[in-house]
């Protein structure tokens, strides 16, 4: 097994081949060849609605299907202007108050600049991006890209804390011209002693398999700070979560401490160096795990299996 690992890797050149000897015997060959973000600049158009999901919580939807929590995935390019027909089908005012992107005060969508949408009525967001670069006096201006995150800032108060803990909010990713583009996101919201307002307390499975890139983005709501932590996978501590090489200063980490508003994201190639396997990730504050902040990365090996685990274990919860 591990020498047919080792051969498959060799044919891949030599600067793969001294850090085969590493890797666990599972892993799957890496893609050759990344694919990479294309150049902002871009007009882009979308439809998105509010609603009522059940009796106790509200989501955001997209088209015609159904509001989710968290809200649909918002991928955009540096330079990119994106106009969103936002439609209030719920029966209180609501917004769509976003992070870390360009948009003027009338774009805020907050009861305290008159920017909120009515129950029944729909208006167009406007969010704009910007590519990095110098400004006339010289200094450099860093550019939009990076995981961002929107969410209800009307319902419950003016800061959004009803609509934000019934599941109001989504999360944005803004990506940088060549930037490595994963196979799958997967955004995980800690929201109280939730992961996704998930019922039972209970994080979301993510399923791959060995050798897929997989991006995660990560956002906190609530009055919570938490630790976020995934086990047999790590990142660096930059924008990416990527290293940009081998002089990239940037630390390593396994888990990160996180706290209301704050989003990050990375990508991991599953079980690259630790193979497959039920690879729990969790919150590190033991409360919070123990009270079911936590949920499984699956990744499994190209046969489907996934070694040593006990699925009804797993169920018990
Ligand atoms: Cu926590």
């Amino acid at each position: 097994m591990e020498r047919r690992s080792f051969n498959r890797r060799m044919l891949m050149g030599g600067a793969a081949v001294a850090t085969s000897m590493s890797l666990a015997p599972e892993a799957a060959a890496v893609p050759k060849r990344v694919k990479a973000a294309p150049a902002g600049g871009k007009e882009r158009h979308m439809k998105l609605f509010a609603e009522q999901i059940g009796r106790d919580q509200m989501g955001y939807g997209i088209g015609n299907g159904r509001a989710t929590i968290p809200g649909p995935l918002i991928e955009i390019n540096e330079g990119d202007t994106l106009y969103i027909e936002f439609e209030n089908r719920l029966d209180v005012s609501t917004g769509l108050h976003v992070h870390g992107v360009d948009y003027t005060i009338g774009n805020d969508a907050t009861r305290l600049t008159r920017s909120l949408v009515e129950p029944g009525h729909t208006r167009t967001y406007v969010w704009r991006t910007h590519a990095p670069g110098r400004r006339a006096d010289g200094t450099w201006q860093e550019g939009s890209a990076g995981y961002w995150h929107y969410h209800d800032h009307a319902i419950g108060s003016d800061h959004g804390t009803g609509g934000v803990s019934k599941g109001l909010y989504g999360g944005v990713v803004v990506r940088r011209q060549g930037d490595v583009l994963p196979g799958k996101t997967h955004t995980l919201v800690f929201n109280g002693t939730t992961i996704n307002n998930g019922k039972g307390h209970t994080g979301p499975d993510i399923e791959a398999t060995v050798g897929e890139r997989i991006e995660f983005v990560v956002i906190t709501h609530g009055n919570d700070f938490h630790t976020f932590h995934l086990h047999g996978h790590r990142w660096a501590d930059n924008r990416t979560g990527l290293l940009a090489g081998p002089d990239d200063p940037s630390q390593l980490i396994d888990t990160r401490v996180v706290g209301p508003g704050v989003s990050f994201g990375f990508q991991v190639i599953a079980g690259e160096t630790s193979g497959a396997g039920a690879w729990m990730y969790h919150c590190h504050v033991q409360r919070h795990s123990d009270s079911g902040m936590a949920g499984l990365f699956l990744v499994r090996n190209s046969d489907g299996a996934i070694p040593r685990y006990d699925d009804t274990a797993h169920r018990r919860h």
